[in-house]
């Protein structure tokens, strides 16, 4: 593996954002971040440049010069589609289209598991399944995956689309439990994405050694992929808070959850 030289993070004020630029400091000689607002807690010596995504004119801006990008800007739940839209579609677009016009080498797109959601809980799946977007925003997910194809095999940008589970310290409930990923475990797909020298367009799933986990992510593993978290060791924990939730039938038959149940048409859905 090599290391690159400059990386560039979108959507650095965000939760996940956040923790990978204190994960990724020194990892790389040069890391700029970037957003829409400015991180409450930018350090002084952090690169910051502000961008709004949906204008391609500055995307063109904090690209120049990078070697690779982690891209984590946009919408990170569901909207409305002018929200979707603009931010995650049109966004990730300038993102993709900014990054190959200016030889940047390499992108990690933050793909979620809403680009999955409507596969249920029985099912395991692979990389290789249909997407079954779970919301609009799935669908943004989905589009970001599809344009990262395209510029790989078109254009050459190595890329490499993370479906992420959820990130946080612990499994936040009953179905995190399944798809939670540790945030150093992130930082190693991230790695992989940016340095690994067989990276053409691939997808992982985003998630750590998790035993209750709905997803192959042999895929990963085939990279060197070794995640260090497991979700069992908070199942406590976690089926307590799941106690706290409202009941949901229609989520709680899907992956997604409640990004399944939200609109939902049960009368023309039977
Ligand atoms: C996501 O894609 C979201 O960005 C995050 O906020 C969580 O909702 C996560 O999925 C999840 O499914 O828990």
């Amino acid at each position: 593996m090599s290391i690159m030289q400059k990386i560039l993070i979108t959507g650095a004020a965000g939760d996940v954002g956040t923790r990978l630029r204190r994960l990724l400091k020194g990892v790389y000689p040069s890391i700029r971040v970037s957003d829409i607002r400015t991180p409450s807690d930018l350090g002084k010596d952090e690169d910051f440049v502000a961008a709004d995504l949906a204008d391609l004119t500055q995307v063109e801006t904090i690209v120049a010069g990078m070697d690779g990008i982690v891209h984590l800007g946009g919408f990170s739940v569901e909207g409305p589609w002018e929200t979707i839209h603009k931010s995650n579609i049109v966004g990730c677009y300038n993102l993709f289209e900014a990054a190959y016009r200016a030889g940047v080498k390499r992108v990690v797109f933050a793909s979620s598991n809403h680009a999955v959601g409507y596969y249920r809980r029985d099912q395991k799946i692979g990389v290789n399944v249909t997407v079954r977007p779970d919301s609009r925003y799935g669908v943004s997910k989905a589009f970001g995956e599809a344009l990262g194809a395209l510029y790989a095999d078109k254009h050459g940008l190595r890329v490499t689309c993370l479906r992420i589970g959820n990130v946080n310290d612990k499994p936040l409930d009953k179905r995190r439990l399944s798809i939670w990923i540790m945030p150093e475990d992130l930082v190693q797909l991230i790695r992989i994405g940016l340095e690994h020298p067989n990276i053409h367009f691939e997808i992982f799933y985003g998630a750590s050694d998790n035993t209750a986990g709905w997803w192959d992510n042999s895929n990963a593993r085939r990279f060197g992929y070794s995640p260090r978290g497991r979700s069992e060791t908070f199942r406590d924990e976690a089926m307590a808070e799941q106690t706290k939730l409202p009941p949901d039938p229609v989520g709680d038959r899907f992956q997604g959850g409640p990004f399944c149940s939200e609109e939902y048409d049960a009368d023309r859905n039977p």
